[in-house]
Formats: C-alpha cells, sequence, structure tokens
C-alpha cells in the first residue's frame, strides 16, 4: 500500500472489504484497519480470504473494516510482527483516517502488541481477541457467559505476566527502581485476582456441567441415538435443524449466530427417533481457549452416534473449511466418530461446481436446508448410518415385558414379530448397546 495513492489492488481489495461487510454506514462504529501477514510458505488466496473472513469478523464485532493490507515477510519480526518500518508507514495512514483499531489476522505475541500500540498510537487486536470479543458480546446463556468470561481471563492473564517481564527487567536494567515495588504488587494482586476467578468461574461451570450431564442422561434414558450436526460458522447449521425438526432456533446470515446448543427430537423415516443437536460453529484458528472453555458444550459432539459435518458448498473455499471443522473434531477428540458429509447451499451452486463436489467427495450427500431439496435423501441416509450400527438379535420376550419390545420399535429395525405362548418372539436390528438387555430371553 502507499498512502496517499491508493494502487489498483489495494482500491479493489477495499472495494470488497466494503462490499462484503458494509451493509449500512454507522458513524457510531469503531474504524477499523486490518492486517495480515503471508510467509513464503502461505498460499496468497487462503491469506487472502482469511482476510475478508476478518472482515466479517470485525463487522460481527461491531467496528468498521475501512481497509486492509496484506504483507509479505520471511518471517515474524520479534518486536513488531511486521517490522517497525512497515508499522510505522501504515500508522501514518491509520492516523489519518481516524483508525480506532488496528487488527492482525495472524497471531502476535504481548510484547508486539504493546509495542504496536505505541507505533499506531490506537488499540491492536488479533484474530483471537477479535473472536473472543464476539462470544462476550454475544453469549447470552449462563453457561456460555461463564465460558466466555473464563476464556478470556485465560487469554489475558499472560498478556499480564508479559507486562510483569518488562517490569523486572526494566527493574534489572536498573532504570525503573521506582516502578518495582508498587508495579510488581499491583501486578501480583491483579494476577492472584484474576487465578481466584478463573478458579470460581471454573469449579462453577462443573456445577453446570453436572446438571447438564444430569439433563443428558435423562433424555439418554430412552436410548435414542444422538446425532450432532457439525460445520464451519454459517454453514447453515441452524436452518438445517429448523427444518429436519421445527426446532425454531435463530438463524442469520451472520458469523456466530448460535453460541450456545439446542437438542431435538428428529424422527427418521421407519418410525425410529433420534436426537438432533446444533451447536456453535467452528471456524479456522478457534481460539484454543474457547475451545477449552467451551468443551463442556461440546462433549454432546464426542458421544454423538453420527456427526452430520455440515458444509456451505457455495463457499469460495469448502476445501478449507472442511480441514479447519477436521481439526477443531480433532481437538475436542471427536473426529473418530462416524461422520457423515453433507454439503448445503446446493441452491447457490451451479451444475460444474456439484460434479466437482461429487468427484471430490463421492460419499457425501448434497442439499439446501433453505429450500428443503435433498433433504428426503437425507434424512434416508442418516437412517442407514445408523443402521449400520444395528446388530441381529432374535429373542422371545415374556408379555410383561413390553417396554422391551417398545424399545425396540423406538430406536431398532423389527424384522418380524410372533405372538407366540410364552411371550413375543422378535427379531429386530437394534444398537449394539442394547442387546444384553435381551440377553435373559433369547
Ligand atoms: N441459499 C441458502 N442459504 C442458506 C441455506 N442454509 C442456510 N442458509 C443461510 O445461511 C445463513 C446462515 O445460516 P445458519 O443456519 O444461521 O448457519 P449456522 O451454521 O447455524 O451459523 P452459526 O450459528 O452462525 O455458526 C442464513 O442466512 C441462512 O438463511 C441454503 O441451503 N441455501
Ligand atoms: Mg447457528
Amino acid at each position: 500500500m502507499t498512502t496517499d495513492q491508493p494502487t489498483d489492488s489495494h482500491a479493489a481489495r477495499r472495494r470488497r472489504l466494503l462490499t462484503a461487510t458494509v451493509t449500512d454506514v454507522d458513524v457510531d462504529r469503531q474504524l477499523a484497519f486490518l492486517i495480515g501477514v503471508r510467509f513464503p510458505q502461505d498460499d496468497v488466496e487462503v491469506r487472502d480470504r482469511s482476510l475478508t473472513e476478518l472482515a466479517l469478523l470485525t463487522d460481527t464485532a461491531g467496528s468498521t473494516p475501512i481497509d486492509a493490507e496484506l504483507v509479505r515477510r520471511d518471517r515474524p519480526d520479534p518486536a513488531t510482527y511486521i517490522g517497525s518500518g512497515k508499522a510505522r508507514e501504515l500508522a501514518v495512514f491509520t492516523k489519518s483516517q481516524d483508525v480506532d483499531v488496528v487488527i492482525f489476522d495472524n497471531e502476535i505475541n504481548p510484547a508486539q502488541q504493546r509495542n504496536l500500540q505505541k507505533i499506531f498510537e490506537c488499540d491492536v487486536v488479533d484474530r483471537e481477541a477479535l473472536i473472543l470479543d464476539i462470544f462476550a458480546q454475544h453469549a447470552t446463556s449462563r453457561e456460555g457467559s461463564l465460558q466466555v468470561e473464563l476464556a478470556l481471563l485465560q487469554y489475558h492473564l499472560p498478556r499480564l505476566r508479559g507486562q510483569g517481564q518488562s517490569l523486572s527487567q526494566q527493574a534489572g536494567s536498573g532504570t525503573a527502581i521506582a516502578t518495582r515495588g508498587p508495579g510488581e504488587t499491583k501486578l501480583e494482586t491483579d494476577r492472584r485476582r484474576i487465578r481466584d476467578r478463573i478458579a470460581r468461574l471454573k469449579s462453577e461451570l462443573k456445577e453446570v456441567g453436572r446438571h447438564r450431564e444430569t439433563q443428558r442422561k435423562a433424555r439418554n434414558s430412552s436410548d435414542r441415538p444422538q446425532i450432532s450436526i457439525v460445520g464451519y460458522t454459517n454453514s447453515g447449521k441452524s436452518t438445517l435443524l429448523n427444518r429436519l425438526t421445527d426446532a425454531g432456533v435463530l438463524a442469520e446470515d451472520r458469523l456466530f449466530a448460535t453460541l450456545g446448543s439446542t437438542v431435538r427430537q428428529l424422527d427418521l423415516p421407519g418410525g425410529r427417533e433420534a436426537l438432533l443437536s446444533d451447536t456453535v460453529g467452528f471456524i479456522r484458528d478457534l481460539p484454543h481457549h474457547l475451545i477449552e472453555a467451551f468443551r463442556s458444550t461440546l462433549t454432546e459432539i464426542t458421544e454423538a452416534d453420527l456427526v452430520v459435518h455440515l458444509v456451505d458448498a457455495s463457499d469460495p473455499d469448502p476445501l478449507g473449511q472442511i480441514e479447519a471443522v477436521e481439526d477443531v473434531l480433532k481437538e475436542i477428540g471427536a473426529h473418530e466418530r462416524p461422520q457423515l458429509l453433507v454439503f448445503n447451499k446446493g441452491d447457490l451452486i451451479d451444475a460444474s461446481r456439484v460434479e466437482r463436489l461429487h468427484q471430490l467427495y463421492p460419499e457425501a450427500e448434497l442439499v439446501s436446508a433453505l429450500s428443503g431439496d435433498g433433504v428426503d435423501a437425507l434424512l434416508e441416509r442418516i437412517g442407514s448410518e445408523l443402521a449400520g450400527q444395528l446388530v441381529s438379535v432374535t429373542a422371545t420376550v415374556p408379555y410383561d415385558r413390553g417396554d422391551l419390545i417398545d424399545l425396540a420399535h423406538r430406536v431398532g429395525e423389527i424384522i418380524s414379530e410372533n405372538h407366540l405362548p410364552d411371550g413375543t418372539e422378535i427379531k429386530a436390528r437394534i444398537p449394539a448397546p442394547l442387546v444384553r438387555r435381551f440377553a435373559a430371553y433369547t
């Protein structure tokens, strides 16, 4: 970028950012300038898309991204990430535009953040802080608020420690002796307060988690299989839940519209019942602190009988989104659950893209949660995926154990049923964990 004479690509990027994000100009919104850094091993398109996504995140967080810059570097500068010369050059521009906040797409450390704030003379944050901020603004449930606060404090704690190190370094060099005593003491107090609060939040969350576990167990006493919809943020998970179950949850063209999780009963073809849940969306480089804090919300996924991985087929980079979601699934320990890949927003893509996705992922389903196209086939497919997990059982169940016959009807497939003098002879395919309930009658 040149600060006085924007180049073509600069102007084009600005236009794209603005049309991608700013729906109406609001003078009260903070103005943000975005910076991404591309290293030699990075794919330029991927970094560019990541920067566009950062613009959407910025908009979601309530700031207006006025411009963005993709800086090339061989490696990060230890003091300022982008190099102090580049930082000063960009600062001329941001000051001339009254920018309130500079947002980095890449992760910057606490020392770099402080140095950059001095140069830009405004707030400097990174993608992680931005995502945490969005969660903090939008968390509504008690559990969600506790989780977000925990993530925020864990993010800030090492940043406080960073200040402490610089204070003691100054003290060691003999330049800031006067500040050492009170500085260290205040820092110690702040740190202790934060640690105490973190401990309290963790124990409160444990309590909430126990409650959630009890609810989950109660729901599950009926042994209905559990299906979790997962996917990149804005891929249409809530729309699909609504389409399949009349759940009536909020679905919006916005990143992170959903921050909690919702469970609804799903009626599968053939009369089987299952539980379907929708939860918080994932994103590239989802902050580790958030994953940690939201672990209990995400447990549902790690215990699902089937994970429906929903992908926005109309996204410029669906494969990148799939990878990002796989990364999070791995991190929460859910990548080995049975998974069904489903492309959504089929109404928005042309035949050649359908063909290409089909070649790349022949086993995947394609639907439009919005129009309902492909949804019946998806239900059939979910039914057969779950049925693949069924095992055959033949038993003669006494008439006073009608509950077992009901169970087989609800969660399994009935092959035959004969009423004999000493009970009902049933041949069925049922989920493996339930076979032992029939053991006495086989
Ligand atoms: N054209 C089209 N739009 C869709 C489809 N499914 C969802 N959408 C739209 O995509 C946007 C996001 O949908 P949501 O259901 O909120 O997505 P989500 O995955 O729950 O998103 P988060 O909760 O924010 O992570 C909404 O504007 C939906 O109307 C579809 O099949 N076709
Ligand atoms: Mg949602």
